[in-house]
Parts: structure tokens; sequence; C-alpha cells
């Protein structure tokens, strides 16, 4: 635990993405609380506590909300540096190849495994990506992609096998493991989750196959078991601890704290934050939720990149 507290992880167990945090928890031995959100719109607790952002996972403490894997990874390092997710020299390459896995070999994997299953997942998961990518997805849709997206899938995992392959290490950057191997495993990882039988799909790339069961070694912490109200009320007693100020070099738009701005991701789920800046760095955006109705005025960080920061209309 965090001083009084706890670390509030929003998620669901079938999110990949969620599944690289809950491994961090692992590696670095959090206890947290889990509250499961659905897996498709209306959020109406996890779009209160954030402010509109409807994407899994997200992190809360306190009244501080952290949102995107990459805003939480950074903030779970900053508070618990031991173990680090960079050991050595790896900080700069996991993350470029954590770019790579969640651009590149994420999508054609999720395809491939959603698209298998396409006939068991509702009808409303359906129509909710669909409005979320802007495009019309069925089953039917989802089915006929599998077979083309398998093959695109299988190119990228072969270059994972020789990247271990070629190292002869235990890991991908080296003997200890590092955020890379999180951010690669989470989409494999979500291949079994799909259908345990898919997994076969790797059974040619051997080193892979040792390589996933010493990430999946990691484990996830001490997981309790919370909910929506116990996590509002927390943040609703909480005061933000998220430090004010703008230090942004080349901040030629002249952002200033307290100014309302609204904050969109830049690739899918374009759901708008409104609020007051808060902080500006070259990492982070955080911004004071001004809609809520009553009690604390929560933080909402994301990462810098991937995200528009807009000032509001006035
Ligand atoms: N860039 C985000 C991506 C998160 C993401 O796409 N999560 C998926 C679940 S694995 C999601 O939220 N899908 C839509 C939903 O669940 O409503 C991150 O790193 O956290």
């Amino acid at each position: 635990m965090t001083g009084t507290s706890p670390l509030i992880f929003h998620h669901y167990d079938f999110s990949n993405f969620a599944e690289k945090i809950r491994l961090i928890f692992g590696l670095k031995q959090l206890e947290w609380l889990s509250v499961e959100t659905p897996m498709y719109l209306p959020k109406p607790d996890l779009t209160a506590l954030t402010g509109g952002y409807r994407k899994v996972p997200v992190l809360q403490i306190g009244a501080d909300v952290y949102c995107d894997t990459a805003m939480i990874a950074a903030e779970l390092e900053r508070r618990f540096p031991d173990p680090s997710i960079f050991p050595g020299f790896t900080a700069g390459l996991a993350q470029a190849i954590t770019y790579w896995a969640e651009k590149s070999l994420l999508w054609p994997t999720a395809r491939f495994a959603t698209g298998v299953i396409a006939d068991d997942l509702p009808a409303k998961f359906h129509a909710d990506r669909a409005a979320m990518w802007g495009v019309p997805m069925n089953r039917e849709r989802y089915r006929s992609a599998a077979a083309r997206h398998r093959l695109q899938m299988l190119a990228q995992v072969a270059k994972v096998e020789s990247m271990l392959k070629h190292s002869g290490k235990r890991f991908l950057l080296g003997d200890e493991i590092c955020l890379a191997d999180f951010s690669v495993y989470h989409p494999l990882w979500f291949v079994g989750q799909c259908a345990t039988e898919l997994t076969k799909e790797f059974a040619p790339f051997v080193k892979l196959q040792g390589w996933m069961e010493r990430v999946h070694s990691v484990g996830h912490g001490k997981r309790m078991e919370s909910s929506a109200a116990i996590a509002n009320a927390i943040a609703a007693t909480s005061r933000p601890t998220t430090p004010l100020g703008v230090d942004l070099s080349g901040n030629e738009e002249g952002f200033s704290t307290g100014e309302r701005v609204v904050v969109t991701p830049m690739d899918y789920g374009q759901d708008k934050v409104e609020g007051q800046l808060h902080r500006l760095t070259q990492t982070t955006i955080s911004i004071r939720l001004t809609g809520q109705s009553s009690g604390t005025k929560n933080v909402v960080s994301f990462p810098f990149e991937g995200y528009r920061l807009k000032r509001m209309a006035l």
C-alpha cells in the first residue's frame, strides 16, 4: 500500500493491456485493489472517475487517476523504483519495443484471436467496438479477417523468437525482465485467453515458449477484490497529490495551469476529457476535472505522447 491510499486498479480480466500492469504489480510485489469494469460501454463508474476516458486499465491512487499503461507504468516506477522495469541500459530500448509491440504485433494478434471466437463474444461487444473504431464490425467481418491476420501475427512472432534465439538470454533485453517483456507478452497472452487451443500457433517457436512461462511466473502481486463504490468513496475523501505546474520547454502555445483544456487519445476511443490544466511536462499531461458534482476533483494524468492537448474555446 502507498501510505494511506491503496493502489486501485480498474480493469477486467480479459484485458491484455491490464495484464501488462498486473505483471508489473507482480514484479514489484505490490498489493492492489481490483475493481472490475465492463468490457464495453456504458461504464459509468469508470468514466465518472476519469472524466470520460473509457479505456482499460486505469490506476487510481486516492484522487489521482492515471490513464494508459504508459502513464501507469511510469507512475508505478516512480513510486516503487525497486525492482525496476528498466534494469541496466533498457529504458529507451524497452519503450521502442513497447511501441512496436502495441502498434504492430498487437493488432493482427488481437484480430486473429477475436476472429476465431467471434461467435462467442456478445453482440453488444461487437457493436461497441464498431462504434469505437468507427468502422462496420460484425461477427462475419471478424471471422473472415482471422485467417489473414493469423499470417501477419506469425510473421511478427517470428521476430520475437529471433530476438530470444540470438541473444541467448532469459528475457528480451538480457537476463533480467524489463518493460519490453511485459509489452510483447501481453498481446501473445491474449491469444490463450481467447481460446487455450490457439496457443498451438506458438508451438514452432521453441524459445518463445520458455520465455512466456518465465514472464507468466512473475505473477500479479497481491490482488484483493474491491468495488467501484469503495473506489469512489476513497476518491471523494482524498486530495490529489500530483504537483501543479507547467514545465515544458518549447511550450509555444503558452499553456498555463488553471486554463480550461481538453485531452483526447489520438488513436482510437477518442473520448474527450475536459478540465483545468494542472501539470504539463514532456512526459505527462494532468488535468483537474471540473465536471464532478461534489467531493474532491480528481486529477487525471495521461502520457504526453499519443494524447492531444487543446485549449477549450471560451
Ligand atoms: N493505449 C492504451 C490502450 C488501452 C486499450 O486499448 N485497452 C483496451 C482493453 S485491452 C480497451 O480499453 N478497449 C476498449 C474497452 O475495453 O472499452 C493503454 O496503453 O492503456
